[in-house]
C-alpha cells in the first residue's frame, strides 16, 4: 500500500523546510482543516435541518438554525480567535475587520476568508467551498491591527486554499511550494493526501463562464467565447466559483468572470478580490496556471477596500493570456 500522509503530516513535513518557522501558520492551516470538516458535517445535513426543526427556526437541541453560510463564518471566527495566532480576520459575511477580542492575545498573521462561496446554491445540495488566504500583519506586533493589514496584494500571500463540499470533501492549499489536495476519509476524520503537486494540465478541456449573461459583456468578451467554443472546449458552469476552479484546476480550462453591464453599481462584475479571486490565482499561479483581471495579473491588484470585485479570467495560462489578448483588440 502507498504511504498514508495526512494533512497534519504534510503541513508539518512543509514547515520543516524553514527552519525559523515558529509553528503559527502550521497550527492555522490545521484549525482551517479541523474547522472544514465541522462544516463538511453541516453541509451534510443541509435540508434536514429543516424537517427537524419543524419551522427551520429551532432545532431538536432548542438552538436558532443558522443559515449555513452564517454558521461556517461563526465557526472560523471561533476557531481563530483565541489562538494567538492572528491579529485579524476578514470575511466575505462581515462588513469591517473581524478583530481579535482584547482577552485573547494576538499574532502575527491574518486570516481572510469567503465562509461559504457558492452558498446560493446551497438549497440544491451542488458543490460549495471555503476558501481562504493567510498573509503577515504589516502593524507592528502588539497593536491592534488595521484594515491595511488585510489589504495587500496577492503576491503578499503566504498560504491560501479551499476547502471543497462536493461529492467528497476536499482541502486544496498551498504554502508557496505547490499546490496540493487531500481527501476527507469520513471513516477515520482525516483528510489524506490525493492530489499532491497538482499541476493544470497542458491541454485544456473546459470553458466555464455564466453564458446567460452573454447581452451584458462587452464586444470582445463574446469574440472571445466564441473564439473558446471553436477550440473545442466543452461548457461546463457550476455557479459556485470554488467547485468551478477546482475542476478546470484538475482538468484544465479557463473560468472568467467578466464586467458586464447588468448592474451598474458592480462595474467591475461580481466577484471578491481579497477572499475569492486572490486566493484562487495564488493557487493557480502555483500550479503553472494564471488569473488576469484582464488587463494585469489578480496577484499585482493592490487592494482599497475589504469587498472589492474584480474581473476574474483563472485557470491555464495559455487561455488567461489569450483573453487578455482579446481585451487588448489583439485577435488570433
Ligand atoms: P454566492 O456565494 O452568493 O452563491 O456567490 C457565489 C459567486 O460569487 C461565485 O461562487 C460564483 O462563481 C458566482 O457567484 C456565480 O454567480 P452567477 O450566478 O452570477 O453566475
Amino acid at each position: 500500500m502507498d504511504q498514508v500522509i495526512t494533512i497534519e503530516r504534510h503541513i508539518l513535513e512543509q514547515q520543516k523546510r524553514y527552519p525559523k518557522a515558529t509553528g503559527a501558520l502550521t497550527g492555522i492551516l490545521y484549525d482551517i482543516a479541523l474547522v472544514g470538516k465541522l462544516i463538511a458535517r453541516e453541509t451534510i445535513r443541509a435540508g434536514l435541518e429543516d424537517i427537524l426543526g419543524l419551522t427551520g427556526a429551532r432545532n431538536i437541541q432548542g438552538e436558532e438554525v443558522a443559515k449555513l453560510d452564517r454558521y461556517a463564518n461563526a465557526a472560523i471566527v471561533r476557531l481563530n480567535q483565541f489562538t494567538g495566532r492572528l491579529a485579524a480576520m476578514a470575511s466575505e459575511e462581515i462588513p469591517d475587520l473581524i478583530p481579535i477580542p482584547d482577552r485573547y492575545p494576538t499574532g502575527r498573521y491574518v486570516l481572510v476568508f469567503d465562509p461559504l462561496d457558492g452558498s446560493s446554491n446551497i438549497d440544491y445540495s451542488v458543490s460549495i467551498g471555503t476558501i481562504f488566504s493567510i498573509l503577515r500583519r504589516k502593524s507592528p506586533k502588539g497593536e491592534p491591527a488595521t484594515l491595511q493589514d488585510c489589504l495587500q496584494p496577492g503576491r503578499d500571500i503566504v498560504a491560501a486554499g479551499y476547502v471543497l463540499y462536493g461529492p467528497s470533501t476536499m482541502m486544496v492549499y498551498s504554502a508557496g511550494n505547490g499546490v496540493h489536495g487531500f481527501t476527507l476519509d469520513h471513516t477515520v476524520g482525516e483528510f489524506l493526501l490525493t492530489h499532491p503537486e497538482i499541476q493544470i494540465p497542458a491541454k485544456p478541456k473546459f470553458y466555464s463562464v455564466n453564458q446567460g449573461y452573454e447581452h451584458y459583456w462587452p464586444r470582445e468578451i463574446q469574440e472571445y467565447t466564441n473564439h473558446l467554443q471553436r477550440q473545442n472546449l466543452s461548457l461546463r458552469y457550476i455557479g459556485s466559483l470554488v467547485a468551478d476552479f477546482h475542476r478546470n484546476l484538475l482538468g484544465g480550462g479557463i473560468f472568467y468572470y467578466p464586467a458586464d453591464t447588468r448592474d451598474p453599481s458592480k462595474p467591475h462584475g461580481k466577484l471578491r478580490l481579497l477572499y475569492e479571486a486572490a486566493p484562487l490565482a495564488f493557487l493557480a499561479v502555483q500550479a503553472g496556471g494564471a488569473a488576469s483581471d484582464g488587463t494585469q495579473p489578480i496577484l499585482d491588484i493592490q487592494p482599497t477596500e475589504l469587498h472589492q470585485r474584480t474581473p476574474l479570467f483563472i485557470g491555464s495560462k495559455d487561455l488567461v493570456e489569450l483573453g487578455e489578448a482579446f481585451i487588448r483588440g489583439e485577435m488570433p
